[in-house]
């Protein structure tokens, strides 16, 4: 097992992994930012080491400042958390020629998913169910109606280097497909510097379900259900959920042992997600997540495994410690994410917290990098907590969120707190009637 690991994040999964280590004997390194002296990830490690100016180009993503960093402190293995560096294949690259291990998945694996054409042939290669569209990029507006003829409309165009939403483009007609072709090609090219894109039966009313696989780079490989992280808005979840509140256990058998089977061919290693939109009981493939996601502590808790400490296992060499027969759901889990923003804009709001206060209670977790008198930075991501609540079923997680909300105090900054609490009164969060548009098409009712 590692002696030591590096935590190159900031926030609350910084904290996440460091508590992992703590568990396992393991010593921490935080890396921090100049404006992050004070954050509360360099509190909790056991060492830290400025990495470099408040910008995150300069810092967090720093791939010198970061193995120099490592270097010094002598850690032997990086965890990257989500976003910054956590998808980047050329960082893996740069670690794996340094001997320096990455605790993730292959660069290559890396690879083949940040690139959504390439990982829709992966997929498609290995028996996972895709959406209908172009075999490979659409090179010119000719081509692009020939596939929407064969396809039928709308179609949806989507940049090869993209993901998240960025770059998309839905067509109805055949008529609006010339503007839509170029507009993305156009936006592409500016977006990502690669014009390519590729195009895909638009689904109208489906929702978001991911699949949580995890291999163990040899070969072996399980998944963990679903979670339903259909309300977003602006391509930004804001409150998931597992499992899923349309799933039947036929449907998470069916798919969760494809995903499985499909890593475990591959020799994936750690921690993955593979996306669907799934509509009229269908599951399409639209993306795979090379990485730990946010909103992991609802597979966690209907699990009951700590997704971190595989991922460490697993990058040490070791063998996962469950089997997929060992992994049974109990219950139900949700987390809402908290940010540092303005109602109803969601325009950022950084500024001192005067007071904090976590919810606690039985089945109540509060992933949070906040402290009273902590200044959140105006340089990162406005997230600042997540709640996460688990219950005996899904009434129960729903009865246990509105109660622990009810709790939860940050004074001196605004929050999207209120927002939780009134979704939560709406009938069809109760009824978990709920697909991708809902949350956008609530918000301009409610807030106009
Ligand atoms: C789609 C789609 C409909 N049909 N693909 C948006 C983010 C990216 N991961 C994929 N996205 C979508 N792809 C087809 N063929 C609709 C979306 C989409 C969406 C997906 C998941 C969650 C929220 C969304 C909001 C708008 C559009």
């Amino acid at each position: 097992m590692f002696e030591k690991i590096l935590i190159a994040n900031r926030g609350e999964i910084a904290l996440r992994v460091i508590r992992a280590c703590r568990e396992m004997g393991i010593k921490s390194v935080a890396v921090h930012s100049t404006a992050d002296a004070d954050a509360m990830h360099v509190r909790m490690a056991d060492e830290s080491v400025c990495i470099g100016p408040n910008s995150s180009t300069d810092s967090y993503l720093s791939v010198p400042a970061i193995v120099s960093a490592c270097e010094i402190t002598g850690a032997e293995a990086i965890h990257p958390g989500y976003g910054f560096l956590s998808e980047n294949a050329a960082f893996v690259q740069v670690l794996e020629d340094h001997a320096i291990t990455f605790i993730g998945p292959t660069a290559e694996h890396i690879r083949i998913m940040g690139d959504k054409i390439t990982a829709k042939e992966t997929a498609k290669a290995l028996g996972i169910p895709v959406v209908p569209g172009s075999e490979g990029g659409v090179p010119d507006v000719a081509t692009a109606l020939t596939v929407a003829a064969q396809i039928g409309y709308p179609v949806i165009i989507k940049a090869t280097a993209g993901g998240g939403g960025r770059g998309m483009k839905v067509a109805k007609d055949a008529a609006e497909l010339e503007v839509a072709f170029r507009t993305a090609r156009s936006e592409a090219k500016a977006a990502f510097g690669n014009d390519e894109v590729y195009m895909e039966k638009y689904l109208q009313t489906p929702r978001h379900i991911e699949i949580q696989v995890f291999g163990d780079g040899k070969g072996r490989a399980v998944h963990l259900g679903e979670r339903d992280c259909s309300l977003q808005r602006r391509h930004q979840k804001v409150f998931e959920e597992a499992p899923g509140p349309v799933i039947t256990p036929e449907q998470r058998a069916r798919i969760g042992k494809i995903c499985a089977d499909a890593v475990a061919k591959i020799g994936y290693s750690g921690a993955g997600t593979i996306e669907f939109l799934f509509e009229n009981g269908e599951f399409f493939f639209i993306e795979m997540n090379t990485r730990l996601q946010v909103e992991h502590p609802v597979t966690e808790a209907i699990f009951g495994v700590d997704l971190v400490r595989e991922q460490i296992r697993v990058a040490a060499g070791l063998p996962m410690s469950f089997t997929q027969d060992d992994l049974v759901i109990n219950g139900h889990a949700i987390e809402v994410r908290i940010n540092a923003e303005k109602l109803p804009e969601f325009a950022p709001r950084p500024g001192k917290v005067k007071v904090f206060h976590a919810p606690g209670g039985l089945g109540v977790r509060m992933d949070s990098a906040l402290y009273g008198g902590y200044t959140i930075p105006p340089y990162y991501d406005s997230l600042i907590g997540k709640l996460i609540v688990h219950g005996r079923d899904r009434p129960e997680a729903l009865a246990r969120l509105n109660r622990a909300l009810g709790e939860l105090i940050i004074d001196g900054v605004e929050t999207t707190i209120p927002l939780f609490h009134q979704l939560l009164a709406d009938p069809d969060i109760e009824a978990g009637a709920y697909n991708i548009h809902w949350l956008e098409k609530w918000l301009a009712k409610t807030y106009g």
